[in-house]
């Protein structure tokens, strides 16, 4: 009986890890806390400065073009924790990817209100570009 409880137990954490994987993984929004959010090992997106508002991170190397995810978080980047996976591209879409700044591993990144760069960035590539 124990062992047949454990077994269930042990499926139902599988199946729990595969909800989670596809549910909480990156995209996932939260209001709570700043930048301690970040995992390390990730590049972490906040929708406020200094690691505020909801968070996103990529899910790991390569071009994510956040218009697309769901929900999507183009247009809200104000502030970045680049936590690894390699150096961080961003680019605006302006008819074509117009590159806006690159965040290095362990750096954090913050625009203000009238920054040219702030609520506009709309794909980011990790260890790439374009
Ligand atoms: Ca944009």
């Amino acid at each position: 009986m124990r062992i047949a409880t454990r077994r269930v137990t042990g499926a139902g954490l599988v199946a729990l890890a595969l909800l989670l994987g596809m549910s909480l993984a990156p995209g996932t929004a939260s209001a709570r806390g700043g930048y301690d959010r970040c995992t390390s090992g990730y590049s972490c997106y906040f929708s406020d400065t200094e690691g505020g508002g909801d968070l996103w991170y990529a899910p790991g190397p390569g071009c994510w073009n956040l218009g697309t995810w769901n929900p999507p978080f183009n247009d809200r980047i104000s502030s970045v924790w680049n936590r690894g996976g390699g150096v961080v591209h961003m680019y605006n879409w302006v008819g074509h990817w117009l590159w806006i700044d690159d965040v290095q591993v362990g750096q954090q990144w913050n625009v203000y209100g009238g920054d040219r760069r702030n609520d506009v960035i709309d794909m980011v590539c990790i260890g790439s570009t374009p």
